[in-house]
């Protein structure tokens, strides 16, 4: 078998596009312009390379940037300063700040400090709790966009044994609730896990959200199963060219899945579609306008 790619930048494009249009509908018949403040602090490379593409996709769906570069040695207060500031602001209806920041700051603070209405990376205590008590939520970008290409290949999730590689509170656990709400039967694994290629070799639908290069093996894989790859790690390629490669050995997995998304073109584009989704929608709630999309 040679598994189906799953064309995670096509599949976000469609997504972006509808934004778009939803965008253009709350400016003409509500005068409402959702805007997106992006908050990087420091000079992480890929947080750089991310945060870029976010403010493109912002001003493509016709929503109004609000970056916020600031160095490496703000302090806390400033940063919660700025999130006050942003709270406030009626033309901000999405803050995103993006991880990890400088040692000197504490994430958690941060993100507990922004109005969980703004939250659209749904990292919020609110949000979290709201997630997993199945209350409507803002829910984190990149595990939305997992669950959407996983129904685009397998229209319901029920019933199906979904396992998940890893428990941050950024991808793994997430992604857990989300496969919970669509009624599959969810098991997180972790670094402490016993027998993971066993354990995987059950999954209809296989998540990684490890950090390991090609970690997940061709002969870890259900025949027929979906795998979504969320890895993103950096490797030298041919010539010393940096490339970049997910957390599933993806030739060896092609031969054995059903279906698999790339990497790159795979998750990460659906992250960003994702974080223009749930700029739009909060928009629509603080603005007390029915969201249609
Ligand atoms: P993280 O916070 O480092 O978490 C990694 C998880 O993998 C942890 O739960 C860890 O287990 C588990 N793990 C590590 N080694 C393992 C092993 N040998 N066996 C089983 N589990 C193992 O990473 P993250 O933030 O979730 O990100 C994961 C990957 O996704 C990274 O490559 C990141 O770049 C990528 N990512 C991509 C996107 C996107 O949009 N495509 C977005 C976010 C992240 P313990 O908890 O036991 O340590
Ligand atoms: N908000 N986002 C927020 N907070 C965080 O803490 N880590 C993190 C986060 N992550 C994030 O934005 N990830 C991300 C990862 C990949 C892409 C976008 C966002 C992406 O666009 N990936 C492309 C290209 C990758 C590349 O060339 O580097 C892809 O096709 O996968």
């Amino acid at each position: 078998m040679t598994a189906a790619i799953i064309d995670g930048k096509a599949i976000a494009a469609m997504l972006r596009a509808k934004v778009a249009s939803e965008v253009a509908r709350l400016k003409s018949d509500h005068g409402v312009t959702p805007g997106l403040a992006v908050v990087l602090v420091g000079t992480d490379p890929a947080s750089e390379v991310y945060v870029r593409s976010k403010s493109k996709a912002v001003i493509e769906a016709g929503m109004a940037p609000c970056d916020h570069k600031l160095p490496a040695t703000t302090s806390e207060q400033e940063v919660l300063a700025l999130v006050a500031r942003l709270n406030a602001d009626p033309a901000v209806s999405g803050i995103l700040v993006q991880l990890p920041l400088p040692p000197q700051i504490d994430a958690q603070k941060v993100i507990a400090a922004i109005d969980p209405l703004k939250d659209v990376d749904g990292f919020h205590p609110i949000n979290v709790g709201r997630l997993s008590s199945g209350l409507p939520a803002l829910t984190p970008c990149t595990p939305a966009g997992c669950v959407i290409l996983a129904k685009s290949v397998r229209g319901s999730l029920a019933g199906l044994d979904a396992v998940v590689i890893g428990r941050s509170n950024i991808v793994g656990k997430p992604v857990a609730q989300l496969l919970l709400a669509e009624n599959a039967t969810v098991t997180i694994a972790h670094s402490k896990t016993r027998d993971l290629p066993g354990l995987c070799r059950r999954a209809d639908i296989l998540v990684a959200a490890i950090g390991k290069s090609e970690f997940v093996r061709g002969d870890w894989i259900k025949p027929g199963a979906t795998v979504i790859d969320v890895g993103i790690n950096r490797v030298a390629g041919e010539g010393g060219k940096a490339r970049i490669v997910g957390d599933v050995a993806f030739d060896e997995a092609k031969a054995v899945a059903g279906a698999i998304t790339p990497v790159p073109g795979g998750v990460g584009p659906m992250t960003i579609a994702c974080l223009m989704l749930n700029t739009v929608r909060a928009a629509c709630a603080l603005k007390g306008v029915k969201a249609e999309i």
